[in-house]
């Protein structure tokens, strides 16, 4: 299929390892003379200023990690003087201190154009009206959404998160035709409008939903909810510039990421050596352009796995999987490793029950326990409840291999979010229960 896009452009696998392969050696030259921590990483490695590496030469390069971050706190992998920079953006982390990335104006004008090409592959057009219900400020979400619409060219209506009632009431006013959120919040949004009886009201036709991981049963609640047509995940993180790093197509057939800007390994997170093609790691990130902080080998935590062969979208550049987990987000419960995702997946295997979980880690008896709380569909009958949680604990035991209790609640009893929903509460460490 022939493609005729304004920001996204058509890239072979060639030109694209000769867009890499400069934009590497940039930014290892770049980080040597104006970071004191990379240009001792690298000299360590062997990296000496006037080398050209070729792209295979990237798995002789240094990590960089979170530490590095903690450690450069307040702004950590700065390359370029202070005053070059224009902003800062940071994110609370799942642990310790705050990440704090600096931008540099050539930064903010790349991650504007990186995130048009995100409407510009969810099919918007410039009369779209985009309702942005993600936090302004600190984090990037906001930003990134905002700069990225208004560059696109179409109407932004920036709400950011919470603020229900003006949020539905600008849905009806402005016939907003975009949602851009983290699932959650569309999934409170999405249970507002239902029940106020909006539906019939407002216009929206399409969402973005970013920020944290949703099964296929939250997307279909939403959509049923709010009569979108279609939805789009949307990836990024602060580190490398923000939301917009790629975004599913129309497809929906896994995520286009922007290979021109960065780099994607896709690592064994025990090993760091590349997983086989197409099987699950660690996704590793070097950045081809980036200025005020930039990026070799930055091990994200973040699993996937790369996508082979040529998209029915027509789009060239290389896809990616959905996020399926966080190395971080793994739970160990006496003994299995378990990823929330798992447990989403046997969630969605039952008609019964909404998308919405918790998992509740505590110590009773001198042993961990898990309870696993559930929403039943509004539909579902009550009386059922011990049969369906008996049946949900069978089949966790049996694909995840975890004995868990289960406790089927009523639609909308899970706390909800305006952000990103916290799916795993741990008290193991506050003693027995
Ligand atoms: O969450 C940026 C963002 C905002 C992306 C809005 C999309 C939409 P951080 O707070 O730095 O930045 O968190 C980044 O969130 O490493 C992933 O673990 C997770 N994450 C982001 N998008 C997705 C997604 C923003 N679509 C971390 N699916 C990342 C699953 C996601 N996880």
């Amino acid at each position: 299929m022939p493609t005729s896009h304004r920001f996204i452009p058509d890239l072979s696998a060639d030109e694209i390892s000769a867009i890499q392969t400069s934009g590497l050696n940039w930014t290892l030259a770049h980080a040597f003379a104006g970071n004191p921590a990379y240009r001792q990483k690298l000299s360590a490695a062997g990296y000496e200023p006037g080398m050209t590496l070729s792209l295979e030469d990237i798995t002789s390069l240094p990590f960089t990690t979170t530490d590095d971050l903690r450690e450069g706190y307040p702004l950590p992998l700065l390359s370029v003087p202070q005053e070059d920079v224009v902003r800062v953006h940071a994110s609370s982390g799942t642990t310790g201190k705050r990440k704090v990335l600096a931008y540099t104006q050539a930064d903010i004008d790349t991650w504007k154009h990186m995130f048009a090409r995100c409407y510009e592959l969810a099919g918007l057009s410039v009369l779209d009206r985009v309702q942005i219900a993600v936090g302004y400020g600190l984090w990037t979400a906001g930003a990134g959404f905002q700069i990225g619409c208004e560059h696109f060219g179409a109407m932004a209506v920036p709400v950011g998160p919470g603020n229900m009632e003006i949020h539905l009431q600008l849905l009806e006013d402005m016939q907003t035709t975009t949602l851009c959120s983290t699932a959650s919040m569309a999934l409170l949004m999405a249970e507002e409008v239902q029940k106020r009886h909006l539906k019939g009201k407002i216009a929206l036709k399409k969402a973005i939903f970013g920020a944290e991981p949703h099964s296929d049963k939250m997307r279909r609640r939403i959509h049923e909810l709010l009569g979108i047509e279609e939805s789009f995940d949307i990836v990024g993180m602060t580190e490398l510039y923000g939301p917009g790093t790629g975004l599913e197509c129309c497809a929906h057939a896994g995520i286009h990421y922007w290979a021109d800007l960065y780099i994607l390994e896709i690592l064994d997170p025990q090993t760091l050596r590349p997983v086989a093609p197409g099987e699950v790691g660690e996704m590793v990130v070097t950045t081809l352009r980036k200025e005020a902080a930039p990026l070799i080998r930055y091990r994200t935590r973040d699993l996937t796995r790369l996508l082979p062969g040529e998209c029915s979208c027509g789009v060239r550049l290389p896809r990616h999987d959905k996020i399926l987990g966080r190395s971080d987000d793994m739970i160990i419960f006496r003994g299995v490793n378990i990823y929330p995702g798992q447990v989403a997946a046997v969630i969605e295997l039952f008609k019964e029950l909404g998308s919405e979980f918790r998992i509740h880690l505590f110590r009773k008896g001198g042993k961990d326990q898990m309870l696993l709380q559930v929403e039943r569909r509004p539909e579902a009958d009550p009386t059922y409840d011990q049969n369906l949680s008996e049946a949900v604990s069978e089949e966790l035991r049996k694909q995840v291999m975890v004995r868990a209790w289960v406790e089927v609640m009523g639609q909308g009893e899970l706390p909800r979010s305006f952000g990103k929903t916290k799916r795993v509460v741990d008290d193991r460490e506050a003693g027995e229960q």
